[in-house]
């Protein structure tokens, strides 16, 4: 495969950072921006990953001294910086561009009207600087970006989920039936949500406008830590996000499971939810890069989960496994008690990806990093305390 240039947004956090060692390693020149916003909204929340990650100054000497590869990095903001963004893309010249760089927290983007707005603000104006300014360089970039399965919601009216669009028929005044494809429609549960579906509009109007080749990656949620390079050093850890806000379901109830901390089951635990892992992410996004989509074609929106679980299986799973009690808690959100959730996943498993099943790995996640790191946790910050409502 032809090396490629690749602008990684947002390649400092959880998933683009070991995205950025993966790509490396396979002999492409990275640049990451990032303004290290989620390091400084762990200063806001007065928390920190379980994890002890490293400044990404040593994290990209560190991977200089093991590999001899460089990764360059600029810090700057790109909701407010678009002269510079498209300085850097000019001069850099990159054949893809990543674009990670959100607000990515459910919660937090629902703790109060500061946030909504923040949420709002910066992830809509990320992408729409990007977007503008891909057309105004004039070179032919490929944009991956990482969506979200909550862009559909969480019901599927007992139709799998498809990979973004949906064929419908449309009963004319004439009485005949006409067929068209839409995007599926969209039903975010949180404002975090709701800039991924502003976000798909967004592709689908410079798709269909300037022809900009698009990749939306619809990805579930990420559990697990490492992957294969993030275990080379201790300096290249990834990040481990636990608290209330930032910390996902899974990740949650391995740590709490470490610490004996009964796990927290939001509700029922009847929410169903899908799944992938971080090793998984980061070659779904490889796979992507090898296949973009063509000059004229739609925006390509591939689902990026490999199983689906309900909430109250995985806590059981887990408890199994550790002893470690559940806990019913009255849920912080706004969101179905219950729900089924069947998704279309064909793209990636076409493409070659062997999916890391979830069983497997369990076990090594609570030992080598929740237990490994549990000296490091705070428990004032793990229960949900952003509400929905009010
Ligand atoms: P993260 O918060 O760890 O990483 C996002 C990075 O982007 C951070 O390093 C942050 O500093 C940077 N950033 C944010 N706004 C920026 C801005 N205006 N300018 C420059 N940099 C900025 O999040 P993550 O978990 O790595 O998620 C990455 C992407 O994947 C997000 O878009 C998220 O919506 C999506 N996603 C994540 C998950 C998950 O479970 N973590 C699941 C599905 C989709
Ligand atoms: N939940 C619990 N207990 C907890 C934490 C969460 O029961 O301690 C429940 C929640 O109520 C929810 C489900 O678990 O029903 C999932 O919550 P989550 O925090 O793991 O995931 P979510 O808020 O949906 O967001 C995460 C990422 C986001 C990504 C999304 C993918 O933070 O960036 O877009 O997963 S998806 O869920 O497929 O939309």
């Amino acid at each position: 495969m032809k090396k490629k240039r690749i602008l990684v947004l947002g390649g400092d956090g959880f998933c683009g950072w070991p995205t950025s060692l993966h790509l490396s390693n396979l002999g492409h020149e990275i640049l990451i921006i990032d303004n290290l916003s989620r390091r400084a909204i762990d200063l806001e929340l007065g928390t920190s990953s379980l994890t002890p990650i490293q400044s990404i100054d040593i994290r990209i000497q560190r991977w200089k001294k093991i590999t001899k590869k460089d990764i360059a990095f600029v810090n700057f903001d790109l909701s407010e910086n678009y002269d510079l963004l498209l300085k850097t893309i000019n001069e850099f010249n990159p054949d893809t561009i990543i674009h990670f760089a959100e607000q990515r927290a459910a919660p937090y983007s629902m703790k109060s009207s500061w946030h909504k707005r923040y949420t709002i603000d910066n992830n809509i104006s990320t992408t729409n600087n990007v977007l503008a300014a891909i057309v105004e360089s004039r070179k032919d970039i490929h944009l991956i970006h990482l969506g979200t399965m909550g862009v559909y919601g969480y019901g599927t009216a007992g139709l799998k989920i498809p990979e973004g669009y949906l064929n419908i028929i449309i009963n004319q005044e004439n009485g005949k039936n006409i067929e068209q494809e839409i995007l599926y429609p969209s039903n975010p549960g949180s404002i975090y949500h709701l800039s991924k579906t502003l976000d798909q509009l967004l592709f689908a109007y410079y798709n269909k406008n300037d022809n900009i080749k698009i990749t939306d990656l619809h990805q579930g949620i990420v559990w697990g830590t490492q992957t294969e390079e993030t275990v080379l050093h201790d300096d290249l850890i990834n990040r481990f996000d636990y608290d209330g806000d930032y910390g996902t379901v899974l990740n949650r109830f391995l740590m709490q499971a470490a610490i004996n901390y009964p796990l927290t089951v939001h509700g029922t635990g009847g929410q169903t939810r899908a799944f992938i892992h971080i090793e998984d992410t980061v070659k779904c996004i490889n796979l992507s890069i090898e296949n973009p989509p063509s000059k004229n074609e739609k925006v390509k929106v591939i689902n990026q989960m490999t199983e689906s679980h309900r909430v109250i299986d995985l806590a059981n799973i887990v408890s199994k496994l550790t002893n470690c009690s559940i806990e019913f808690i009255e849920n912080p959100r706004n969101e179905a008690q219950e729900n089924e959730l069947f998704v279309e996943n064909e793209t990636f498993i076409e493409l070659g990806l062997a999916p890391k099943k979830l069983n497997e790995d369990l076990l090594i996640e609570i030992n080598d990093i929740a237990k490994k790191y549990s000296d490091n946790c705070d428990i004032t910050k793990i229960p949900c305390l952003s509400l929905w409502k009010g």
